[in-house]
């Protein structure tokens, strides 16, 4: 399954390794305090409440001798081309800096979801203290301290809430189950009546093929999925595949 992809970007030393680190639970990139350290792990996978994906510290990509102009329009543009979700990350230590406004100016660019974290909040003030950064016309700041851990669960809520629908994993309370059987006994009826809609296309005809179908839906609080799987084939060889593919599509929901 292809996982989404969430970039931080911002400029050296706002904490982006420290969050990175943070999120993934292990010291995998590099902090320090000064800016422009080379090297750093770049890659992890990460997850959050059964929603998994692979997160990039795109401030890692740095390389010797490279200005800091083209480290940020580089780590823009991964981020812009490779993320489903970019978290930029100012600090509220240096309040908005011109360089924080050049990065938003690139995100500007995409229709892609773009958070706007304010690291550093390592108290009540400097909470309080993020008001400025409405102005880079990100949306809501959202305060966090990567050291100390705080406002990361609020920052994590976001993220997976800005996912794409079909490369999000679903949460481990969904319930998934398949409704198997010879063709025309009438699985996709079962499957509508259950959804109580036609969600699922109902073939009388012999010879209507299509694909399995997943379908979301809750009863009663718990969240379900159901594996439609494809029913009516017209040839022998075509319906035996169709049918292994079903019982098997059941054994692995
Ligand atoms: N006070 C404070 N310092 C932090 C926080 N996050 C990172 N730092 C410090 O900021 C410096 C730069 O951090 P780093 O993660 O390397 O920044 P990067 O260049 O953006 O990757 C290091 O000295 C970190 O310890 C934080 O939440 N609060
Ligand atoms: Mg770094």
């Amino acid at each position: 399954m292809v996982l989404p992809v969430v970039a931080i970007v911002g400029q050296p030393n706002v904490g982006k390794s420290t969050l990175f680190n943070r999120i993934i639970n292990q010291r995998l990139a590099i902090v320090e305090d000064k800016p422009g350290v080379t090297r750093d792990r770049n890659y992890a996978q990460a997850e959050w409440m059964g929603h998994k994906f692979d997160l990039i510290d795109t401030g890692g990509i740095t390389w010797e001798g490279g200005k800091i102009e083209e480290e940020i329009r580089a780590q823009a543009e991964i981020a812009i081309e490779e993320a489903d979700v970019i978290v930029m990350l100012t600090n509220v230590v240096n309040h908005v800096t011109d360089l924080d406004e050049r990065i938003a100016h690139l995100l500007y660019r995409t229709k892609k979801p773009v958070i706007l974290a304010v690291n550093k909040a390592d108290n009540p003030e400097q909470r309080s203290d993020i008001y400025d950064f409405y102005s880079l016309g990100l949306g809501d700041p959202i305060p966090v301290s990567s050291s100390h851990g705080t406002g990361i669960g609020d920052l994590l809520d976001q993220i997976v809430n800005d996912f794409p629908d079909d490369k999000d994993t679903e949460a481990d309370d969904v319930i998934s189950f398949s409704v198997i059987g010879r063709p025309n006994v009438g699985k996709s009826s079962i499957v509508n009546k259950l959804l109580g809609e036609d969600r699922v296309i109902v073939a009388n005809e012999e010879g209507t093929t299509r694909d399995a179908v997943d379908t979301p839906f809750t009863h009663d609080g718990v969240k379900f999925k159901v594996v439609d799987t494809a029913g009516i084939r017209r040839r022998r060889k075509v319906y035996e595949k169709t049918e292994k593919y079903s019982v098997m599509r059941a054994m692995s929901a």
